[in-house]
């Protein structure tokens, strides 16, 4: 008799195993052990994505797309190398539930208004003077702000300034192109008119922690931008006390109408690590993509370490070993996935035990010079 799990090559299983396919049909015996993995073991890879390409490639894509010619927006999506670039899992794919992208707007330009059902965040990366117009409010965009667009909301982009803008976009196409729920409608008119002063719900929150009456119950984005100025004072406060040994000084962008996540499938942080601090390491079930927002170090993802400076993106894939070390005074902005684990009860944590907590570096990624 042959040994318990060699069966799969017997010659009668695959003979049913290719029998059935043709019924549209398939043999768990076969797929469970790829199904039902015993641990996380995710496509998406550990990747960098050096800033100095990816504005390279927002200014040679000024050549190419230009909004009469393209009509929608000129952004660049940070395809995961370890994800099907074509349609259609994996596609458009930064993580496996999350897409992110570098954006890019010249003076005189708009973006037209539009809405769909995927939720969408904003996080401000260089220049000044470019708005976003969401549900009728333009706010003008400043570097370091947070924006947040959630699931339905109108919105468009216009730039009276001087100078190229370019912020990050994230957003959760990935699953909801999955979860096959996807609707899109552009507006009427190329811009949406402005219906209430600028600046509007930044002004109505400029205290922080203080809501306006009104706003006691829940609102889908009652706070539509989040002023670099506040995240900031909030870090300052935060590090006068000890840090998180695995985040440092870290805050997470909040709804403040009922203290959830500012975007509701999209969990936002604001990270602070002081030169010369080095996190311990630990894993979780969520992914994460950060954005270098000030200073430089590196970050050990699965043993390899990954350098990085202002303006970089990276990946932490999920269940991925990962530690941080600042070399200068450190501000990461990072987006999860952790919203969408909670909701199907995935999330799970560990910290490393061994080696007092540190990974031992086993490579360096090469990053992509373009
Ligand atoms: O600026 O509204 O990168 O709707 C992807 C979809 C940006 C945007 C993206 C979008 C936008």
């Amino acid at each position: 008799m042959a040994e318990k799990g060699n069966f799969l090559q017997d010659q009668d299983v695959l003979d049913f195993n290719r029998d059935i396919e043709q019924y549209h049909l398939g043999p768990l015996w076969n797929a469970i052990p790829d199904l039902m993995k015993h641990q996380p073991e995710p496509h998406a890879k550990a990747y960098l994505w050096k800033y100095s390409l990816l504005k390279k490639k927002l200014m040679e894509a000024t050549q190419i797309f230009t909004p009469d010619r393209g009509g929608e927006r000129r952004a660049i999506y940070l395809q995961n190398p370890g994800l099907n670039y074509r349609k259609p899992w994996g596609w458009a794919s930064t993580t496996q539930t999350l897409y992110a992208a570098v954006q890019l707007i010249l003076p005189g330009e708009t973006a037209p208004s539009h809405r769909h059902v995927q939720n969408a965040l904003r996080f401000v990366m260089e220049g000044e003077g470019a708005y976003t117009i969401v549900q009728g409010e333009r706010i003008f965009m400043e570097r370091g702000d947070f924006l947040t667009t959630p699931n339905g909301l109108w919105h468009g982009h216009g730039h009276p300034g001087s100078e190229p803008m370019i912020w990050m976009d994230c957003l959760d196409i990935p699953t909801v192109y999955f979860l096959g729920g996807t609707f899109f409608e552009p507006y009427p008119e190329r811009l949406q008119d402005p219906e209430v002063p600028d600046n509007y719900s930044a002004q109505r929150y400029e205290g922080g922690m203080v809501r306006p009456v009104s706003d006691r119950y829940p609102k889908k984005a009652p706070l539509a931008a989040y002023k670099w100025k506040r995240t900031h004072e909030a870090l300052e406060g935060l590090s006068r006390f000890e840090p998180d040994p695995y985040d440092g000084y870290a805050v997470e962008y909040i709804n403040p109408s009922n203290g959830e996540t500012a975007c509701p499938t999209i969990a936002s942080w604001m990270q602070k690590l002081p030169k010369g601090f080095h996190t311990k390491a630990h894993r979780h079930t969520h992914a994460s993509i950060y954005h270098v927002f000030e200073g430089s170090g590196y970050t050990i993802i699965n043993g390899v370490r990954f350098d990085w400076e202002k303006g970089d993106f990276f990946v932490v894939p999920n269940w991925a070993w990962h530690e941080h070390v600042a070399e200068e005074d450190s501000y990461l902005f990072s987006t999860n996935d952790l919203p969408i684990l909670e909701k199907f009860g995935l999330e799970q944590e560990q910290a490393l035990e061994t080696n007092n907590g540190y990974q031992t570096i086993t490579g360096e990624f090469k990053p992509v010079l373009g």
